[in-house]
């Protein structure tokens, strides 16, 4: 059985980009997962067909109103069925990790709930959400964009949505390290060379080279990573040996 997806948003069209492009377009063509659209405005039904109002306590911007956001998580999870997982977008959810994405990829169906204004009604959160989650620490317009990436990585975990090569190289990835550069034609680009050692033929050495790059480019970029790596066991003495020999110059 394909992995259901529910969204619950006001701009259903922005999806679009997941269900006709790329990667995600043609796992959904393959039928590796369906995308259900709900819209909180087709759950109202007075003239304005209001989604929002304004804050108790005042202040700036709208929320979003309880009511309809719960009838659409409920006409979802019938759609869907009632084991489904709720899950609000939100900057106050949290951060996303891979191993939340490789979770949520074997789970039940989801139902996917995306913000815009302020914020949403805490009750609607409290009765009907289990999780929240976050992309990060900037602000976005709305929960769209977010559950467009998480919706992405999810996709990408199920089997059959990479081929063999995007496969290798999602594992390499999974490491826990930072990739290393790449490089393709022409051989001398703007007067700067390729890595002698990738136009070598020898295996081993590439192997290590890039082993080595992916390790220097943790340590200036994410140093946090390197720790977490260390920790896990995850780093050999040749690992080691290199590290030392970046910060020792
Ligand atoms: C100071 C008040 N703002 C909270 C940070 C209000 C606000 C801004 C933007 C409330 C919601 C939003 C819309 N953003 C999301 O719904 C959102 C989001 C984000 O902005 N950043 C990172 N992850 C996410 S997940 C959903």
């Amino acid at each position: 059985m394909s992995l259901q997806i529910g969204v619950i948003t006001l701009f259903e069209p922005m999806f679009a980009a997941l269900t006709e492009l790329g990667i995600t377009g043609r796992a959904l063509r393959q039928g590796l997962w369906h995308l259900h659209n709900f819209n909180p405005r087709d759950e109202v039904t007075d003239n304005y067909r209001r989604v929002d109002d304004r804050p108790y306590g005042g202040g700036p911007g709208m929320v979003m109103l309880a009511e309809p956001l719960t009838r659409s998580v409920q006409r979802a999870r019938a759609q869907l069925g009632s084991q489904a997982r709720v899950i609000a977008m939100s900057p106050q959810g949290l951060p996303l990790t891979h191993d939340k994405v490789i979770t949520l990829s074997q789970s039940a169906p989801l139902i996917i709930v995306c913000g815009r204004y302020e914020g949403m009604d805490q009750r609607f959160i409290e009765s009907q959400v289990d999780e929240q989650i976050s992309v990060g620490d900037f602000v976005v317009s709305g929960g769209e964009l977010p559950a467009m990436m998480l919706i992405d990585a999810i996709v990408r975990c199920l089997p059959g949505a990479l081929n063999d090569e995007q496969s290798a190289e999602q594992d390499s990835f999974a490491n826990g390290l930072l990739d290393c550069p790449h490089y393709s034609r022409p051989p001398v680009f703007e007067g700067r060379e390729v890595p002698e050692v990738l136009q070598s033929g020898n295996h081993a050495l590439i192997e290590e080279w890039r082993r080595n790059e992916s390790l220097r480019a943790t340590l200036l970029n994410r140093p946090e990573l390197i720790d977490v790596a260390r920790r896990a066991g995850r780093l050999s003495a040749a690992d080691e040996r290199f590290l030392a020999s970046l910060s020792g110059v």
